[in-house]
């Protein structure tokens, strides 16, 4: 059994309570290990330190010198990358061969921002009254707060981590309850990088300690990851303190193939958007959008290789599909997929295939008859639950597909170049793919509209959620102006 530590102000500490919670396997459901379960004290120290730190070291060290350590940090991911994978997967379930993959993701994201920690520059404004001087500065917010989800604990953690770094905040990092293991590693190496204490603090706990951490006045910037019911609550309790917020919610992501689609392409396509992760991404592509005359085609084709997934140990380089990551997610896909036939929707595969084992398996489910007002296609499954839903021609397709409250992801598959640009265009998605899905690059901007939240990660964009604009303006003249009238 492993007893893992919260990081507060460069010092490994358990809760000042001593209470902790239990780390659960998914594959096997045993327990592997406890976190610390933070207090209200704990959480304040936190908020201590990263403010001493934000106004006594970070705040002080140039661009140049914060761009070193979080250099230092990527080459210490990366030679920990197999430590970092096997520990993510043993917490959350999500097969080895996409930690493997996700963890040098977050070494790049890391490198990728570091290279503008140093060229974060204001402008010079010329005015109408040329006696004035104007310029801007970007400075950092302070401190920030990180809450991330546990479907892919690192990747979530440095799409916040990296720029609000390079931008000069220090921050305090808030893990899921489900999957702190991978992140406490991390934070290992924090140290090492050369970090100065509190740059980075890293609490774990439940959502109680998340919301003592949204709902501070000392907090200047939050960012979060999950789901609608946390983000409203956050929503509202940043408000109070008119603290700024980014938010990546759900999504119930619209995956569009037109009847001139390369089916050969499209097809694996619109498996990676829903079987990737066990169905357990934000962008997921729940909802295959399949033009009426290839719709029997597509379905056959995804069934039949729907049916040789490989489900099975995650820790397999094999295995293409884990368990769901824990107990609640299990109990609530299963819910959702109790009331699909009762819908009218028909379960074309995923009924009663065998399961590998005791785990919190669920089975790849390809539905097909599904009308876009079922439950099944509005709600988010965030689990394999692919619904097929036929449209007639492209204005058919662009209505459906933004006939939902989330506007995070879709993908378009076309032959049609020109095709492809117009629905494009109509799409209310913060991403756009095209014959492409779940393809993911660290320059790109990456976030929602509507209900899947708002603020970019990723990207220069994210630069700006982790700095504000300060104004500055000089007089030059040596006159005295007039106190009773606007100066322009
Ligand atoms: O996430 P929560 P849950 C969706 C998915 C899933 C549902 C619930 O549909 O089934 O959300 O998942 C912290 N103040 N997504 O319950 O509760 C919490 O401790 C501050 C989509 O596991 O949203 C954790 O660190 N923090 C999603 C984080 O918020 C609070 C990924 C996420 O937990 C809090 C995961 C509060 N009041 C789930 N309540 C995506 N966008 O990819 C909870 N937390």
């Amino acid at each position: 059994m492993e007893h893992y530590k919260m990081l507060i102000n460069g010092e490994w500490k358990q809760a000042s309570t001593e209470e902790s919670l239990p780390v659960i396997n998914p594959y096997d459901k045993q327990q592997w290990g406890t976190i610390p379960l933070a207090s209200k004290e704990d959480v304040e120290l936190a908020i201590d330190a990263a403010q001493h730190a934000f106004n006594n070291t970070w705040k002080k060290m140039n661009g140049f010198s914060r761009a070193k350590c979080m250099l230092k940090l990527a080459d210490l991911i990366e030679e920990n990358t197999e430590k970092l994978a096997i520990h993510e997967t043993k917490d959350n379930g999500k097969v080895i061969r996409e930690t493997k993959k996700q963890v040098p993701f977050t070494a790049r994201a890391l490198r990728f921002f570091a290279g503008y920690a140093d060229k974060i520059y204001g402008e010079t404004i010329p005015l109408d009254n040329m006696n004035l001087f104007d310029y801007t500065m970007r400075e950092p917010v302070g401190v920030a707060v990180l809450i991330t989800a546990w479907n892919s604990p690192m990747q979530l953690l440095m799409n916040k981590l990296a720029p609000a770094l390079a931008a000069g905040n220090c921050v305090i990092v808030k893990p899921s309850e489900h999957a702190s293991v991978s992140t406490l590693l991390f934070g290992e190496l924090v140290e090492q990088a050369g970090f100065p204490p509190g740059v980075i603090n890293i609490v774990t706990g439940d959502g109680k300690v998340g919301d003592m951490l949204t709902s501070s006045d000392r907090v200047n910037k939050i960012s979060f990851t999950g789901g609608s019911f946390a983000g409203r609550l956050i929503s509202k309790s940043a408000a109070d303190n008119f603290t700024p917020l980014t938010l990546e919610l759900g999504g119930k992501s619209p995956n569009i193939i037109f009847e001139d689609a390369d089916l050969l392409k499209a097809v694996p396509g619109a498996m990676a958007g829903i079987f990737a992760s066990s169905g357990q991404t934000c962008i997921a592509g729940s909802r295959l959008l399949v033009q009426e005359s290839i719709y029997d085609e597509v379905a056959m084709r995804l069934a039949e290789k729907v049916s040789h997934i490989k489900l099975g140990d995650p820790m397999d380089e094999s295995t293409e599909m884990g368990p769901v990551a824990n107990e609640n997610q299990y109990r609530s896909i299963s819910k959702m997929i109790e009331n699909v036939e009762a819908e009218g929707a028909k379960i074309l595969i995923g009924k009663d295939a065998e399961l590998p084992g005791e785990g919190y398996f669920i089975r790849p489910m390809v539905l097909v008859h599904v009308d876009n007002s079922m439950t099944i296609a509005k709600e988010e499954v965030f689990g394999p639950v692919l619904s097929i839903i036929p449209f007639k021609d492209e204005e058919d397709a662009i209505r459906i597909a933004n006939d939902s409250k989330y506007g995070l992801a879709s993908g378009i598959w076309t032959s049609d170049l020109s095709r492809a640009h117009r629905v494009a265009r109509e799409l209310e998605a913060g991403t756009v793919w095209v014959n492409t899905y779940r393809t993911s690059a660290v320059q790109a901007p990456f976030g929602g509209v509507k209900q899947s939240g708002y603020g970019r990660e990723r990207g220069w964009h994210s630069m700006l959620d982790y700095t504000r604009v300060k104004n500055v303006m000089i007089d030059l003249s040596s006159e005295a102006r007039d106190p009773f009238s606007i100066n322009v």
